[in-house]
C-alpha cells in the first residue's frame, strides 16, 4: 500500500507533512511526500515566517516520478500555496493515481469562520474545482462553508445537514469536522460535543462525535485527515475509520489541553500514537 501526501512542510508548529508523514507511515503504509513549499513556520498565529514556494522544482520531481513508474494507492492533498499548485494535483492524480485509488482532499483554506493569509474567493473556487474530482474529501465548518457559500455567522445545529448535501452535489463522499453539537447527558445536563458529519461506504449521511474541548487547537485538521487516511490505508471500513482518526485527534487535543502548550504549536498527538496504533491493530483482526 502506497500513500502519497501533498502538503507543504512547515518546520515549526506541528501540521501539515510534518503531522501526515509519521502517522500515515506508522499507521503501517508506505508514505511518500510532495512538499508544495517550506514555511519557518505555518502561517495561523506566526508572524514573520518564511515561505518558500516549491512549484518551480515540482515538474522535474514529478518527471522523474515517472520514469519511475510510480503508481499510488491513496493520494491525500492538503495546503496549496497557489492556484497553479490546485492545478497541478489535478494532474498528478490524472497521472499516479492507480485506477482504483482514493483521492483523499483536504481543502485546508481556513479556521473559525476566517480564512488564512494568502487565500480569497478565487482560491475559494479552484478549490471547489478540486473537491470535485476528489473522492473522500474533509473539510472543516469553516472550509465547508466557503465551498458551499454558506454564512458561516449564521450556522446552527440544522445547517450541517444542509451543508454535507451542498458538498454531495460535487463530491460524492464529503465529510464537515469540527460541527459542535448540545446534547443531554445521562444526568440531563446540557454538553456540547464535537461532530463529524460524514457519508459512509454506502453514502449514507453518519454522524459521530466525541467530547468538546474548549479552545482552539492548530493541526487538529492534519492530525484527523492523516489518521483517516491511515486507517482507511490498513482498509478499514469508512465508518470505524473515522470513529479512530476522531478519537485519536480529540485524545491529543486533550493532552494538548492538559499540557497547555501553545495552540499555534500544534497537538500533542505523539502521546497518542500507541492508543492509536493499537485501534488500527484490532480494527484489522476484525477484519479477518
Ligand atoms: O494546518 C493547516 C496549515 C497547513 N499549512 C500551512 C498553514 C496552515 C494553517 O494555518 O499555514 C502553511
Amino acid at each position: 500500500m502506497r500513500v502519497l501526501a501533498i502538503n507543504d512542510i512547515s518546520c515549526v508548529g506541528k501540521c501539515s507533512l510534518t503531522v501526515s508523514l509519521p502517522i500515515i507511515s506508522a499507521s503501517g503504509v508506505t508514505c511518500d511526500i510532495l512538499p508544495t513549499a517550506i514555511l519557518s513556520t505555518h502561517t495561523g498565529g506566526f508572524s514573520g515566517y518564511t515561505f518558500r514556494d516549491l512549484s518551480e522544482d515540482i515538474p522535474a520531481i514529478l518527471a522523474h516520478w515517472k520514469s519511475l513508474n510510480l503508481k499510488y494507492d491513496i493520494i491525500i492533498s492538503g495546503y496549496l500555496g497557489s492556484i497553479d499548485q490546485i492545478k497541478m494535483v489535478k494532474s498528478i492524480k490524472k497521472d499516479f493515481l492507480k485506477p482504483d485509488g482514493l483521492m483523499v482532499v483536504d481543502p485546508v483554506m481556513g479556521d473559525n469562520g476566517i480564512l488564512y493569509a494568502h487565500f480569497n474567493q478565487k482560491f475559494v473556487e479552484e478549490m471547489r474545482g478540486l473537491c470535485s474530482i476528489a473522492d473522500l474529501i474533509v473539510p472543516n465548518l469553516t472550509e465547508a462553508c466557503f465551498l458551499t457559500g454558506t454564512d458561516y455567522s449564521s450556522v446552527t445545529e440544522s445547517s450541517y445537514e444542509i451543508i454535507l448535501a451542498k458538498l454531495k452535489k460535487f463530491c460524492a463522499r464529503p465529510s464537515v469536522t469540527g460541527c459542535d453539537i448540545s446534547k443531554k447527558d445521562d444526568a440531563g445536563k446540557q454538553t456540547t460535543s464535537c461532530a463529524i458529519y460524514y457519508t459512509d461506504d454506502n453514502g449514507a449521511t453518519k454522524i459521530y462525535s466525541t467530547e468538546k474541548i474548549e479552545g482552539s487547537f492548530h493541526g487538529a485538521g492534519d492530525v484527523y485527515a492523516s489518521a483517516l487516511v491511515g486507517a482507511l490505508a490498513r482498509g478499514i471500513k469508512m465508518e470505524k475509520a473515522v470513529q479512530i482518526a476522531a478519537d485519536f485527534t480529540k485524545n491529543s487535543i486533550a493532552q494538548t489541553a492538559l499540557e497547555q502548550t501553545e495552540a499555534r504549536y500544534g497537538l500533542n498527538s505523539e502521546s497518542q500514537m500507541y492508543a492509536y496504533l493499537c485501534e488500527l491493530h484490532q480494527a484489522c483482526k476484525h477484519n479477518g
